[in-house]
């Protein structure tokens, strides 16, 4: 056997060893895009469309779409791993980080409620999102983010399960104390580490 089939063979073990590590337990690899959604897609117009902050601050902000096109942007490549057990590797986003959205504002609260068109909510402490954690996105794979995947625009927050990457997001509400979102009340995990198995309460 030549040595090019050597190399090549330890090469894509290697690699795939790498990738399964990437895999949350109980999660397997993804290669489409499943749409996941609580109820229809909604299709709000880029005229009216707008992103505020909102709750205990010391003042409310708000981006129209322009305004908000019109911010530092970044672009990141993250895996996404949904509570129903798909995990997908590499994908590719640009948006505006929630650190450059909240510098903006001066608060005491410790905990973000995200909202949406559609009337979707799910909460997360404010630590999740600051530091590098999470965007608001609206290009995926190089392409405006389809409304079917949360265009114009989604929270993303990769390293927790996706239902924490509000689809159609509109703004967030800084509030002191944590209250349950759309699927957190259902009975969904409050935190949602996908390397802790936060699936459900009580997980
Ligand atoms: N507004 C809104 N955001 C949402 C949802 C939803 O129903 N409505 N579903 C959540 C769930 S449970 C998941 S797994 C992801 C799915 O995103 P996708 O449809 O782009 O795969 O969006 C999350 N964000
Ligand atoms: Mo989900």
């Amino acid at each position: 056997m030549s040595q090019g089939f050597f190399s090549r063979g330890f090469h894509g073990r290697r690699q795939e060893n790498e990738l399964s590590a990437r895999i949350p337990p109980g999660q397997h690899l993804e290669h489409g895009f499943p749409v996941l959604s609580a109820g229809p897609t909604p299709h709000t117009s880029l005229v009216t469309w707008d992103f505020t902050i909102q709750g205990e601050v010391d003042q409310p902000l708000r981006w129209t779409w322009d305004d908000f096109r019109a911010l530092p942007r970044e672009a990141v490549t993250q895996d996404i791993h949904c509570v129903t057990k798909w995990s997908k590797l590499d994908t590719h986003w640009e948006g505006v980080s929630l650190d450059t959205l909240l510098s903006r504002v001066t608060t005491s609260a410790r905990f973000v409620i995200a909202f949406c068109d559609g009337g979707y909510t799910t909460n997360l402490p404010l630590e999740d999102v600051l530091g590098g954690k999470a965007w608001v996105v609206d290009t995926y794979e190089g392409q405006p983010l389809d409304p079917q995947h949360g265009g114009p625009a989604r929270l993303l927050v990769p390293h927790l399960y996706f239902w924490k990457s509000a689809k159609w997001v509109r703004g967030l509400r800084l509030v002191d104390q944590d209250e349950p979102g759309f699927w957190e009340s259902l009975g969904y995990h409050n935190h949602g580490d996908p390397w802790n198995e936060e699936r459900y309460q009580g997980d």
